[in-house]
């Protein structure tokens, strides 16, 4: 493997995030579904990303468990590795999913999250204004001054006198986009809106438990089914809030494979 970057260190290693993350499992089956000779090393997206700047930065060989939206492809040329056994799914969606009970006991508040979804492309910018420097709060605030008819839309004729909202997610880049700017339309809203970043499990646990009221951070239908199938019976799913989001291994368009089935070539 000479030409493929020449830098062979990062081999025989995936570069991962949160460990409750669905892409980890994911991951973890494709190293034994493709007979792959790697290690999937845990991180945090915020490690994952860095890890990918610097091996970019000097042309090294790397591959990390990547999903779209992500800043990354913005910034950087990547490619996702073909998936034939399908181990990471295909095309998937993120959801909005409520305790049980949400929508009689804060019915105001469950009509806007019915109304509540947007594009990659609209999760992107955000995403990407945040890892240019501007705090997440910031950049949320700019993609709603940037899109009123849209919350307008979601708020419609909703107007609380200052209703307290729990709103659970994970730290992952996405999901802190979406979920700083529906708890900015939130506000808008005149809720008093309060957010909770916990992993993966505790937040389907949280969810499934009435801890929070809802988290926009649901991806299905792969990603996350194991967490479905665990706590989805105490679990509303609201609707989808994005469409045409996609998980798996990713590499810099340098590396010259093309097929998860060549990572051990
Ligand atoms: N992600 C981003 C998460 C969902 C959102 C793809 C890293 C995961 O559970 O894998």
């Amino acid at each position: 493997c000479t030409d493929q970057g020449t830098e062979t260190a990062q081999k025989g290693k995936i570069t991962g995030i949160e460990p409750g993350a669905g892409i980890m499992m994911m991951t973890e089956k494709a190293i034994e579904e493709y007979g792959l000779d790697y290690d999937l090393v845990s991180s945090s997206s915020a490690g994952m990303a860095s890890e990918l700047t610097k091996a970019i930065q000097n042309e090294k060989w790397i591959v990390v468990t990547g999903w779209t939206p992500h800043w990354k492809f913005a910034r950087y040329d990547l490619k996702y590795l073909d998936d034939p056994k399908g181990v990471y799914g295909g095309e998937e969606y993120i959801a909005t999913l409520a305790r049980t009970g949400l929508s009689e006991d804060k019915p105001d508040l469950y009509s806007v999250l019915e109304r509540f979804h947007w594009t990659p492309a609209d999760m992107e910018s955000v995403m990407l204004d945040a890892e240019n420097g501007m705090k997440p709060e910031d950049a949320a605030e700019k993609w709603v001054e940037n899109n009123p008819e849209t919350v307008t839309e979601w708020i419609g004729d909703v107007s609380s006198d200052g209703e307290k909202v729990k709103i659970g997610y994970v730290l992952w880049d996405s999901e802190i986009a979406s979920t700083n700017v529906v708890k900015l339309v939130l506000e808008k809203a005149g809720f008093d809106v309060e957010t909770s970043a916990v992993d993966a499990g505790p937040l389907y646990q949280a969810v499934s438990d009435g801890d929070v009221d809802f988290t926009v951070s649901a991806w299905l239908p792969a990603t996350h089914q194991s967490y479905l199938d665990k706590y989805g019976d105490k679990i509303v799913v609201v609707r989808k809030n994005l469409e045409g989001a996609k998980v798996g291994l990713v590499v810099p368009a340098y590396v010259t494979i093309s097929s998860i089935d060549e990572l051990n070539s």
